[in-house]
């Protein structure tokens, strides 16, 4: 044997393996072997066909992405039809299509095959001796568009079949479909990048499908499931529906493992709800089911009626999507103040359930489909989600219509809405006044690391606010401890003991007080920095942006959050409420950060430490002008290891990064302490 004779033999036992790998994983669900071995073989593959170009196959599996962008789609015309399905919405249509076909058939208990009806696009594979040449879409059944080039990018589609008993000419049909979790990693990812969304999986499935660029659909998540044959030549194929599925599923192709052989109609709506209570948990969307003749000579004794087989029929899931009209556009506020449009519709039954609200989502979702009150909307519902204004129907708009614009204040507090920069949500800016927001902001200000309100939990907060003793966090010092007694499961003894810890909570830090006014993105660090910067509260309130950013960082984000902050007067008087109720804390001299002794210097904490909590660590690193940081990397200056440090302390030692044990660090800062 020459030398390329054996590399071609090397090149077609890989493939051979990457086949069968491909196989477990896409089709069966069932991988035997890690990743990385699988990766291993495809990159040995690769290698060999980069070396020798000539023993590439089209059948090769490096071969299913790298084709070249198509101008158009060519036209398919289909040897055997593709038909249609009829569809019944009730039990009582599906018990007269049993009865029609008892009655043409002349037998009763008819053998059937019931499958779930997946909501995806049909599609045609035709395999010559084994190997996919073609695909297309059904089209209007009679013509479709030539999709190889993206069909083979599909995983679960076998580029080559497995085994030899395969007919030597064999058209596969099934329904190319994006899987649920797929659906939602790629809208995620179309977000990211400012792409539009997709209204559903089918919507998704549809549009990858269609792209004239085979490298798009190869990042599409799609998959298939088989459920037919069309053109078969050179083989006898079995006479039974289930049987024909069987072999497919032997030739390597997917098939639903849902799928089942019923006896008579009574079984079949049996199935019906049972595929019914299993479709939120499936992880394909399905819209129905679909009932199949079992025996082949049947299904040709019966026949069918302009396109659709009368052999069988799609029994429909009440629809997910249904057309009514846009009322109003309100807006919500969400506890942390986010702002959701919500459609006020036309009550509409969708899917069983009659929606009155749906989601809007943002003001750039409003933007993009242009949708205005007086409009015809589809509504889409699937499973428990929330439902959504999926589209407009534009044609149906009334002529006198408006662009929808956004409110500017809160509905609830009358509060400016702000949108920070690079985000699509509006929020609120009430911040501590906005009833919304009102339970959300006294959890926080009442937390250990704020105020440190002990016994004061958030079961107690929402008690607090429902039984409107406070309104805000001012109102906490005013309570009186016979008005907490009176609350339900509060002993006199917790209500002197929260009354207490109320009491010594009011002598604080300034750094603490800016954090526990929770205005958006000022963390403790933040905090500390700017009650280190400007060592008094009135300075803050009053410092304009460009002041603001002269803080360790604080960035523009930060900095127009704190303007907006200090510029909605009931939030002044919130903390003017607090200075009144005596609570106080000391001013902080104003050192010049940069001539602090750890200036410059950044320091990573890991392991755990025994003399201190990591936050008094950290604290007393940031008072010394030292940058605490969660990760190491090369601009780390110190890594304080304590007990079992793992992985940070490690890589510290990969990168040569000075490593200090607890007791170097608490000498450390007490040599700057002096
Ligand atoms: O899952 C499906 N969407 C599905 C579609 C299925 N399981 N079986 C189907 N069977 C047929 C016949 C009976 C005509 C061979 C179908 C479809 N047709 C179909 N899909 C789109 C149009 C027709």
């Amino acid at each position: 044997m020459s030398a390329i004779q054996k590399t071609q033999k090397q090149a077609a036992a890989l493939r051979e393996q990457i086949q069968y790998h491909n196989h477990r994983y896409y089709v069966l669900d069932d991988p035997e072997v890690p990743d990385a071995e699988y990766d291993r073989l495809f990159r040995e593959l690769q290698k060999i066909e980069s070396t020798y170009p000539s023993l590439i196959t089209t059948d090769s599996p490096t071969q299913r992405v790298g084709a070249l962008p198509l101008s158009s789609f060519d036209e398919v015309k289909h040897a055997i039809p593709m038909l249609s399905l009829g569809n019944a919405f009730s039990d009582e249509e599906v018990e007269k299509f049993g009865k029609r076909i008892s009655d043409r058939l002349n037998v009763t208990d008819i053998q059937l095959v019931a499958e779930p009806k997946l909501d995806g696009l049909a599609i045609s594979l035709l395999y010559e001796d084994g190997v996919l040449v073609r695909a297309a879409t059904r089209g209007d059944g009679v013509t479709g568009e030539n999709v190889t080039q993206n069909v083979r990018t599909i995983h679960s589609v076998p580029l080559r079949l497995v085994g030899s008993d395969y007919p030597r000419l064999l058209e596969v049909r099934g329904e190319v479909y994006m899987p649920k979790q797929g659906f939602e990693a790629l809208n995620k990812r179309q977000k990211q990048n400012n792409e539009k969304l997709f209204a559903n999986p089918r919507n998704a499935a549809a549009g990858s499908l269609r792209q004239l660029d085979s490298k798009i659909t190869a990042t599409r998540p799609l998959a298939i499931f088989c459920y037919g044959v069309g053109q078969v030549e050179g083989k006898k194929m079995p006479s039974r529906h289930s049987e024909v599925l069987e072999c497919l599923k032997a030739w390597g192709l997917r098939v639903c493992p849902e799928i089942k052989v019923v006896k008579g109609i009574e079984k079949c709506l049996d199935y019906y709800r049972h595929i019914g209570e299993q479709r939120n948990s499936l992880p394909y969307e399905i819209d129905g089911v679909v009932y199949k003749v079992n025996r082949l000579d049947q299904q040709e004794t019966l026949g069918f009626v302009s396109r659709a087989p009368r052999w069988a029929i799609a029994h429909k899931f009440p629809a997910q999507e249904e057309l009514t009209k846009l009322l109003a556009i309100d807006v919500q506020v969400g506890r942390t103040g986010a702002i959701t449009p919500v459609a006020r519709l036309e009550p509409v039954e969708v899917g069983g359930v009659t929606v009155t609200n749906a989601t809007l989502h943002n003001q750039d979702e409003i933007e993009r489909m242009d949708v205005r009150v007086g409009d015809t909307v589809v509504v889409y519902r699937a499973g428990d989600v929330i439902p959504k204004v999926a589209s407009v129907i534009k044609s149906r708009r009334p002529k006198k219509s408006r662009k929808y614009k956004m409110p500017t204040h809160c509905p609830e507090c009358g509060s400016e809405l702000v949108r920070a920069e690079g985000e699509a949500i509006l929020r609120c800016s009430g911040g501590l006044c906005c009833p919304a927001q009102r339970k959300e902001a006294i959890k926080h200000f009442a937390s250990r690391r704020a105020m440190d309100i002990e016994g004061l939990g958030d079961k107690l907060v929402d008690q607090l606010v429902d039984a409107e003793l406070i309104n805000d966090v001012a109102d906490l010092y005013l309570l009186k401890s016979d008005e907490l007694a009176g609350l339900e499961r509060m002993a006199n003894k917790s209500a002197e003991n929260l009354i207490a810890a109320l009491e010594s909570s009011k002598l604080t830090t300034l750094a603490k007080f800016i954090y526990s006014l929770g205005i958006r993105e000022v963390g403790e660090a933040t905090a500390l920095n700017l009650a280190n910067h400007f060592g008094r509260l009135e300075l803050v309130e009053s410092a304009d942006t460009e002041k603001l950013l002269e803080v360790a960082d604080v960035g523009p984000v930060v900095a127009s959050n704190i303007v907006t902050f200090f510029q909605q007067a009931h939030n002044l008087d919130v903390i003017s409420k607090l200075r009144e109720a005596e609570v106080s804390w000391p001013d902080v001299d104003v050192v010049d950060a940069d001539t602090l002794p750890m200036a410059g210097k950044t320091v990573v904490l890991t392991g755990t430490l025994t003399k201190m909590t990591r936050n008094d660590a950290k604290q007393n690193l940031q008072k010394l002008g030292a940058k605490v940081s969660g990760s190491v990397s090369k601009k780390t200056d110190i890594v304080v290891a304590g007990e079992s440090a793992g992985s940070k302390l490690e890589k510290a030692q990969a990168l040569g990064v000075e490593v200090i044990n607890e007791e170097a660090f608490i000498k450390l800062i007490d040599s700057y302490k002096g």
